[in-house]
């Protein structure tokens, strides 16, 4: 059930599966795309949100939000991350050093990426899917940023998996309550179209999850072996592709199996963050708390199939 506390934090956020298919990525931008004011970063107009549907992210395991970040706040994040790759050797405009398939950096810190985190459209979802205030606030975005570079090279790290949430035994690891994290996110900074390697979500997947980590109580798992763990069928599921325009953010729930794709047959490279949203403990599977996220890992456990 959701509480009238969630439908107060929902009316601003979009819910976008509709656009996600491959033909419709590139439609015309909302208002969330249009032109900075002068003088500020990010002070463009607040994006195109509607109602977000909050039994979609239940059931499909994400929601996309179109705008999230404001364009000019995206090109600035852009900016910082071609820095980091200058770092790594790899030039923004000599293709020459564009050699590896994915260079992976540590999302860069700073006040693009403090604006870019903090987009009220993102703080209202987050309040939406966890609960008002339950996630930690953070100046930035973190996690790292896996940059995807055009090629038909295999890039070694693509496979269907969980994201761990917290360390064990020297390694992420998950517990059935997602102790430490609260969500999955992807914030693109760049454009990524159907051919530039997007990130494929399996729709539903995070319902099937909460079965493999019940056995582990409270201690947990490592998250590499939880998608071998889980039925086959359930790679053959619907998936969905994270496209769109830079300053779309995806928010996952913390147990959406996904993937790297390759080849990347687009001409740009792909920037894509991907860090998670911490909770400070994680869910209660009791039925007693009424968090999105909470309720589609209890719907896991209970769904009779
Ligand atoms: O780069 C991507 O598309 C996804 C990468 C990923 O899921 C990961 O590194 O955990």
């Amino acid at each position: 059930m959701i509480t009238d506390a969630f439908r107060l934090y929902t009316h601003k956020i979009v819910r976008d599966h509709e656009r996600q298919s491959t033909a419709r990525w590139a439609e015309a931008p909302g208002p969330g795309h249009a032109g900075p004011e002068k003088g500020s970063l990010g002070a463009g107009r607040p994006p195109d949100n509607r109602l977000v549907d909050i039994e979609g992210f239940v059931r499909d395991g994400y929601l996309a939000i179109r705008g999230a970040v404001a364009a000019d706040v995206a090109a600035a994040c852009a900016d910082e991350i071609w820095a980091a790759l200058a770092a790594e050797g790899v030039s923004r405009t000599d293709r020459r050093t564009w050699t590896r398939p994915c260079v992976r950096v540590s999302c860069p810190e700073g006040p693009a990426f403090a604006a870019a985190g903090t987009s009220p459209a993102l703080t209202s979802a987050y309040d939406a899917l966890l609960g008002p205030g339950r996630w930690t606030r953070r100046a930035g975005v973190g996690g790292t940023v896996p940059v995807r570079f055009p090629s038909e090279e295999d890039p070694g790290d693509a496979g269907h998996h969980i994201e761990g949430s917290f360390r064990g035994g020297g390694e992420g690891w998950v517990n059935v309550r997602s102790r430490a994290r609260g969500l999955l996110a992807l914030f693109l900074f760049s454009d990524v179209g159907p051919d530039d390697a997007p990130t494929r979500l399996v729709l539903g997947s995070h319902l099937w999850v909460p079965r493999v980590l019940a056995p582990a109580g409270e201690a947990g798992m490592s998250f590499g072996p939880v998608a071998a763990r889980l039925p086959p069928s359930v790679l053959s599921r619907r998936t969905v592709e994270a496209t769109g325009r830079a300053g779309d953010v995806f928010l996952g729930h913390p147990f959406i199996v996904h993937t790297a794709t390759w080849p990347h047959r687009g001409t740009a490279a792909r920037l894509v963050a991907q860090p998670g949203i911490e909770v400070a403990d994680g869910f209660s599977i009791d039925g007693s708390d009424p968090s999105p996220v909470a309720r589609a890992i209890v719907a896991g456990l209970d769904k009779d199939r």
